[in-house]
């Protein structure tokens, strides 16, 4: 007969979650870094309680906001390559859904995350319940719907014995390297606190080591036979390369064969900014060394890469005549994209075998050596823009500049939105695997500040320097008082430059008005002039503001032996970005306008769409 042993749904969950084992570098861990929770009704009696019993085990952190915690949970899957994560628990409705936006973030980066959303009673004695929505003609409807869309696997669970298989299917997808992303299990209030004989085998602690794909005999025929083929080759390298540790193999391979090797947002550090044949960023944002290869390029190697349009140009980047697309992807979703050459495999694995495939062939040293030029002539232009300024308002290149001076490649650099994403990508200067993330799939404001915090749980040992605007800071600062308060410095760089900085730009450059970004365009009876330092003193950050490029230097190695949060506040241009690089974002300008700058800018966008190619 089974051994069974009786417990609540909640206290199920959380006994099966502490059992969830990982091996990094040979140590075995607990999967689960801890869960992030916000107690309300719907979660405080049934897993509140039940977290509390499980609390040796499975650490419980508290934070201020939902979506914030969510975004430290992800950066904390992100910060430890996807082999450990964290789980999110909610009160019903509006707990739970400050929780979605976050959900789609790990949804869009692939981004593993267990959220545990209060639901409504399954049983539907009390309804409505508070904060519960009625639907007038769909009984099971609640708000914790919302979440399907942006969820890898979604459940409900409405009776206890559910959480059995939902578990099994939950860790499924968290570990898997090519369905990963988020999960939601829904748990209905009363459904936590019901009592069920759950199999003791349920409990039994789990390993779960990731899989390695290898590629398809076939497949690698041909990408190889492709490559073979080509004159001027070019690599580009997302996230899935950080994610498959495929950093030291992906450097063989560019040794073995010299093919240059450009970085999506993701894929930033998968080689030291300083090898010879990294070109470093590509697209929108990219340097102009890697562009001008992308342009030219008969055959792309793409590998863990999503291919979006900040990587592509809109699709109008990678124009060579009959070029040919690898798509080297654990997914085969991404691996076929633009009808690309399929290698769906582990990036490690595709590479390790590709390197075989290709054994003694070497790309025409011309182009090289044109790459390694092509660096070079970028660095120069890199050296001037971030160069050391004393100007009343500097740029944020300037403050990437002096941040890098002072803090040197062996720290973690974060940022997500504004016009930091662009400037970083093309000027930060990344040393080791994962020492820069971008949270540039979803590019959420307020993802800043709560996922350094997320990344300081999974990097104890490293600085982290969080790059973020006035606009994102105020959207969501609050866990600046959580970083205080469990121990965990975070070094903040706060660019004020009083609004929406880079919308601002986009709307100039689009034909717009200066309309509603930058703090002085927009309505208001006074300007406010809003006091950073003080703000994150009363969260009880150290803080200050510098007025200078050489005082934000200073201040920078004084913080290094701050053992509290540190909010350094500069304020900065709103109109300068970094002309060096770049290439064309397909933004739709009206096609009819009473304004003869719109009619311009769109006179110029017809232009533009023209480099764009449909399907490929
Ligand atoms: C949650 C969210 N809302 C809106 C946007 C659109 N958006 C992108 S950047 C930006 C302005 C960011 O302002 P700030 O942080 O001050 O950076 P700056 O542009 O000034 O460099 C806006 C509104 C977004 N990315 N995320
Ligand atoms: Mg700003």
């Amino acid at each position: 007969m089974t051994k069974t042993i009786r417990l609540t749904m909640a206290q199920a969950l959380t006994r099966f979650l502490a059992r969830q084992m990982t091996e990094i570098d040979g140590a075995k861990l607990p999967i689960f870094g801890g869960v992030w929770a916000i107690f309300g009704h719907g979660n405080v009696a049934g897993i509140g309680e039940a977290l509390y019993g499980e609390r040796e085990a499975l650490p419980t952190f508290r934070a201020h906001n939902e979506q914030a915690m969510t975004h430290a949970a992800i950066a904390y899957a992100k910060a430890n390559f996807r082999r450990r994560f964290m789980a999110a628990t909610t009160s019903i409705g509006p707990g739970a859904l400050n929780m979605v936006t976050a959900a789609a973030l790990a949804h869009v980066n692939r981004l593993p995350v267990l959220l545990l959303p209060g639901d409504v009673f399954a049983n539907r004695i009390p309804d409505p319940v508070l904060q519960q929505a009625e639907d007038f003609s769909d009984g099971t409807a609640t708000v914790n719907d919302c979440f399907r869309p942006v969820s890898r696997y979604f459940d409900r669970i409405t009776r206890p014995g559910q959480i059995v298989p939902a578990l099994n299917r939950a860790m499924q997808v968290l570990t898997d390297p090519a369905e990963c992303g988020p999960v939601t299990l829904a748990l209905c209030q009363d459904v936590q606190a019901e009592a069920y004989d759950y199999p003791e085998s349920f409990f039994a602690e789990r390993l779960w080591t990731p899989r390695r794909q290898r590629p398809d005999r076939g497949e690698l025929a041909a990408a190889a036979a492709a490559l073979k083929a080509a004159r001027k080759p070019l690599i580009v390298v997302g996230g899935g390369v950080l994610y498959s540790g495929a950093s030291d193999a992906l450097a063989d391979f560019v040794e073995a064969t010299g093919i240059p090797v450009c970085e999506t947002q993701g894929g930033k550090s998968s080689l030291p900014d300083d090898h010879r044949l990294n070109m470093a960023a590509v697209g929108v944002t990219g340097t102009s060394a890697a562009n001008r290869l992308a342009e030219e390029a008969d055959v792309v190697l793409a590998v863990g890469t999503r291919l979006q349009d900040f990587t592509t140009g809109s699709w109008a980047l990678f124009k060579g005549e009959g070029k040919t697309l690898v798509g080297l992807n654990v997914q085969p979703f991404d691996a076929g994209k633009h009808r690309a050459l399929p290698l769906v495999a582990d990036a490690k694995e595709g590479l390790e075998e590709l390197a075989s495939a290709l054994k003694g062939w070497k790309v025409p040293a011309a182009w090289t050596d044109n790459a390694v030029d092509g660096k070079a002539e970028w660095q120069a232009e890199a050296g001037k823009v971030t160069a050391s300024t004393n100007v009343a308002l500097p740029s944020d290149a300037q403050v990437i500049g002096a941040v890098q001076r002072a803090m040197g490649s062996d720290v973690i650099a974060l940022h997500a939105a504004g016009g930091l994403p662009g400037e970083m990508h093309k000027l930060w200067q990344a040393g080791a695997p994962g020492s820069y993330h971008a949270e540039y799939g979803f590019s959420t404001m307020g993802y800043e500040i709560a996922g350094a915090l997320g990344v300081k749980m999974a990097r104890p040992d490293k600085e982290v320097v969080v790059m973020v605007g006035d606009g994102s800071y105020l959207m969501l600062n609050s866990e600046i008082a959580t970083s205080v308060m469990l121990g965990l410095k975070l070094t903040v760089v706060l660019l004020d430059n009083r609004g929406f900085g880079c919308i601002n730009r986009l709307q100039m450059a689009t034909g717009g008005a200066n309309f509603n970004n930058l703090l002085k365009d927009a309505r208001h009876e006074t300007l406010p002039d809003i006091d950073f330092a003080a703000h994150a003193a009363s969260l009880g950050a150290i803080a200050q503001k510098v007025s200078s490029i050489s005082e934000l230097e200073t201040a920078l190695a004084a913080a290094k032996t701050n053992e509290r949060t540190t909010v350094l506040v500069i304020d900065t241009d709103p109109l300068v970005s970094t002309e060096a690089g770049g290439y064309w974002w397909d933004v739709a300008v009206p096609q009819v306008s009473s304004r003869p700058q719109v009619v311009a800018a769109r006179k110029e966008y017809d232009e533009k769409r023209k480099a764009q190619h449909v399907g490929d």
